[in-house]
Parts: C-alpha cells; structure tokens; sequence
C-alpha cells in the first residue's frame, strides 16, 4: 500500500518532487500558467461545484477519492505507477536489456517528440470541449464531461513533469507551447488533425470519446510497453482514468441510439427527427466522419518513424508481451492497406501490398483500434435488433475520407469503391454530416441541468456515477 498524495502540497504527487527542488521550481512556475490557460480555454460553464474523482494514489483499490469540488480547486497531480525493479525491455534491438530511467542521448529528440504529441492531444480536447457545458442533456452528463475534461489537464500534466524532469530546458519550452498551441487555431494549431475539428454538439462529444480517445487508449499501450521506463509507468497509470471515457463515449452512443430506436417503434417511422430524436442516418454520418479523422491518428500505413521507434524500444506494440514472435520484427512482413497502380494501364485501385513488418507497425495498431470500433458498432446494432427494427450501423471503409497515409491523394466511398474528386464533392453529403444535419443536431442542444432530468433526443444511462442514483445532484451551478 502506498501513502495517497499530499493534498496540501501544491502540486500532489507520488514522485517526491520534494526531494527535486529545481524540478519542483520548475513546475511551480508552470502551474499559474496552466491554471490561466484553464481559466480561458477550459469548461465555460459556472459552476459551484462537481461531483469528481481524483486520482490521489496508484493503489490497485483506493487510486481515487470523490467529491464534490470547486473545478477551480481541482488538483492536478502527477502519478506513476509503481516501478518495476526487474523490468526489461521487451521489444527492439535493445530486448532484454534493463529499461531506462534517464533518457539515452541518441532517442533524445524522438522520445522529446513523442511525448510533446501525446502532451498536445490533452489540451486540445479540453479546448475543444469548452462549452458543451452550456448545453449538457443532463446533470449526470454534465459531470462526466468535467470529469473527462479534468483528467485530460491531469494527462497534460503528466506529459510536462516527463518533459520537464528528462528534457532541461528544451523539455520547459515544450511545456510552455503546449499552452501556447490552441485546438483550430490558424497560426498555432494543434498538432494532429482530429484536435483541431470542432466538438460543437453532444452527439460529437460521444463520437470523440468513443473514437478518438480510443485512439489514446492503443496509443497509450504501445507507449506503456516504452523502454523508458517513467513513460511507461505515467502512461499504465493514464490508462487507468482513460477507462472511464471510453465509457462516456460507448454508453453515451448506446444511449442515443436507444432513443432513436424507441421513438421509431412508438411512432413507426424512420423520421424521428420530427419527435425530437437523432434520425440513424445522422448518426452514421457522424460515425463515418469520427472514424475517419482518428484513423488518420495512427499515421501512415508505412512509415520509417515508427520501425525507428519500435527498433529503438521508444514504442512497442499493444500488448507487446503476448505477441508470438521474435520481438524484433527485423525478418518479418505485414499486408498493408495502399493505392495499386496496375502496371500497364496506370489504373488505380484500392487494394493491400506487402511490406516490412516494422514499417507496417501504425497499421498492426490501427488495426487492433479497428477491431475495437466495431465491437461498439455490435452493441449498437444489438440495441437496434432487440428493439425489432432492420436498420444497422457499421464502419466505414479504412479509404474513406482520409488525410493521412495511403488514402489521403484519392476518394472512396463507405464501401472502399474508389471515385473521383468530383463525385466526391457531389456526393459527400450522404456519408458527412452536412450543414442541415449539424444544424438539427445543434437545434437539440438545449440544456437539461434539472436534477433527475433528460433531455428528448437520449435515453437516460443505466447505471449513476460512483454507485449513486441518476438522479443524482452531481452539479451544482454556479
Ligand atoms: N495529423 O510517419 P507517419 C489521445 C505526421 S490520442 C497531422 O506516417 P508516425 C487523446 C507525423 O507526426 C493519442 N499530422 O506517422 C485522445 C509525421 O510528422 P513529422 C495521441 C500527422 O510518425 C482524446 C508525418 O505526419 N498520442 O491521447 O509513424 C482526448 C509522417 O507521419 C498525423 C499519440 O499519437 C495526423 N493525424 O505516427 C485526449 C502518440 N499523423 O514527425 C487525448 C504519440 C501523422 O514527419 N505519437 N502525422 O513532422 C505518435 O506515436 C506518432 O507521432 C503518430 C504518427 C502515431 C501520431
């Protein structure tokens, strides 16, 4: 058992900051500034306080405390998990090696880089999230967001006491960018492309966190399975909250898509819109679109950045250890998805080639997350068969609407049938969500912070928060 944090100090931690007055300077005087960056970019809506979870210790039973908080004094800590003394490294040219605890000179700038990508995702969603407050559909949604929005702060933090304990001065100049970049921002964007789409609506912010946080979990595997050992021990421990938005996303879905089933039983049409529901075929717009962008998260089907990563130990695979192979990869190959050009008539088609394994490693992750995906698209397709009707959703083709990797230069439908630039432009609309869709979407969006209260479009949830009722008063306004 270990000793739960100091809530006194002003930055709780299990990594004896204390013992590191520089660090602990150093981060002292990030702290105003996160906490100026949370006060312009992070939830708009006033509240008094929040029903949350803190995370205050790495215990297996026990890692959290709840309460009601003032979001203005939540406290950001950074935590570990417990460290391993016999661990090894499992993967790469380094393989059973003992792992590091100091940053090798030579994966200085990859490792610098990996970790300022991971940092940049957690502001970003918050920014992107500011102002669902405003238009929450019930009390108990209202204290998941917050709940979400909050430990994605505490995951920024995570990423800052790694840049600012490994990386001196260059690792402090991160820290400060990452609160200088901004979600959509023209001059400063973030850096991956699905943080700078909007999240304007609900139905968006459940697409998010069942889509791209996804992507955080398999990317959070593979950087748990990290050589450097207080990356992999920051992110076993940042996988442990990052359950609970995977959560929000799966059963906030599961919730809208109950209420579109039931309204169209009750009323025996496919039209809900008219009684207040999200129709079926908005909803698999918006999972074509979210889909899409956080396939683009994993990178390019091939890609030497990731052989280099994985041969140097700075990122394995999801679950490296129970992976039946050498470790190594060096001899080994993987059918990617690519654009085949067929030799004597140029004639392009989509198709898979064969490459070496270590270079097909984005598309060994993006295939697990894929796997993943679709056992929502199951659930969601049982809600609708055991409410009698025929209709399904499902997964677009890994073609459609990509920007990044073997896909970005070409248009596919849903179906992966390739199609030109122009039949895409005139097309788009049946798979995206159009501005008439979004506007419906958005026209929904009315508050519900009535205690016990749900708004029309989505069903309530099955289960409360922390063992209490959905009734619960988990906010109280400001
Ligand atoms: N948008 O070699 P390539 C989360 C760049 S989400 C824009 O094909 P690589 C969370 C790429 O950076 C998880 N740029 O790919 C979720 C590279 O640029 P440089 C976040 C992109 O490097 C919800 C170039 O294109 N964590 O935690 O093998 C809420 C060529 O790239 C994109 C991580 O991603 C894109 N989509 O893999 C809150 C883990 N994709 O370096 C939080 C850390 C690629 O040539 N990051 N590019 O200038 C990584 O492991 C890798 O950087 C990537 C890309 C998987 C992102």
């Amino acid at each position: 058992m270990t000793t739960p944090a100091d809530y006194s100090e002003k930055i709780p931690n299990n990594v004896s900051l204390h013992e590191d007055r520089r660090l602990q300077r150093a981060l002292e005087s990030w702290q105003p500034d996160f906490l100026t960056w949370w006060d312009a970019m992070g939830p708009a809506l006033p509240t008094r306080d929040v029903y949350l979870r803190t995370a205050i210790s790495v215990d297996r039973e026990g890692w959290a405390q709840w309460d009601f908080v003032p979001m203005r004094d939540y406290r950001w800590g950074i935590f570990l998990a417990e460290r391993d003394p016999g661990r090894v490294i499992g993967f790469g040219e380094h393989k059973g090696e003992p792992v590091w605890h100091q940053v090798p000179g030579e994966y200085r700038s990859d490792l610098r880089r990996l970790l300022v990508v991971q940092g940049d995702t957690e502001p970003a969603s918050v920014e992107q999230q500011r102002f669902l407050g405003a238009t929450a559909p019930s009390l108990y949604d209202l204290r998941n967001l917050f709940q979400v929005n909050v430990e994605e702060g505490r995951h920024l933090w995570a990423m800052v006491y790694l840049l600012q304990a490994y990386f001196g001065r260059d690792g402090r100049d991160e820290a400060d960018e990452l609160l200088r970049r901004s979600s959509g921002s023209l001059e400063s964007p973030r850096i991956l492309g699905a943080f700078n789409e909007e999240t304007p609506d609900w139905l968006s912010f459940y697409m998010f966190t069942y889509f791209t946080d996804r992507d955080g979990k398999y990317q959070l595997g593979t950087l748990k399975e990290s050589a450097f050992d207080p990356l992999s021990r920051t992110c076993e421990f940042m996988l442990k909250e990052e359950a609970h938005h995977m959560m929000v996303g799966t059963t906030g879905i599961d919730r809208v898509v109950e209420r579109a089933a039931q309204v169209m039983v009750e009323n025996d049409t496919d039209d809900v819109a008219g009684h207040g529901a999200i129709p079926l075929p908005v909803i698999q717009k918006y999972v074509n679109f979210h889909y899409s962008v956080s396939l683009d998260l994993f990178g390019g089907e091939t890609s030497t950045n990731v052989a280099n990563y994985f041969t140097a130990g700075l990122k394995g695979r999801w679950l490296e250890d129970r992976r039946r192979d050498d470790h190594k990869l060096t001899d080994d190959s993987i059918m990617v998805d690519a654009v085949i050009v067929d030799a004597r008539t140029g004639e392009q088609s989509i198709g898979q080639t064969e490459v070496a394994a270590l270079t097909g490693l984005n598309t060994d992750l993006r295939r697990e997350y894929i796997a993943d995906c679709q056992s929502g698209v199951n659930r969601w397709n049982k809600l609708l068969e055991s409410a009698g009707l025929p209709h399904r959703l499902r997964l677009p083709h890994s073609a459609f609407n990509r920007k990044v990797g073997a896909f970005a230069a070409i248009e596919a439908t849903p179906d992966g049938e390739r199609i030109s630039a122009d039949e895409w432009q005139r097309r788009r609309g049946e798979w995206l969500p159009t501005d008439v869709d979004k506007t419906y979407v958005r026209s929904l969006m009315r508050p519900v912070h009535e205690r016990g209260k749900i708004a029309a479009w989505i069903a309530p949830p099955r289960h409360g928060i922390n063992g209490n009722p959905f009734d619960y008063e988990y906010v109280h306004l400001g």
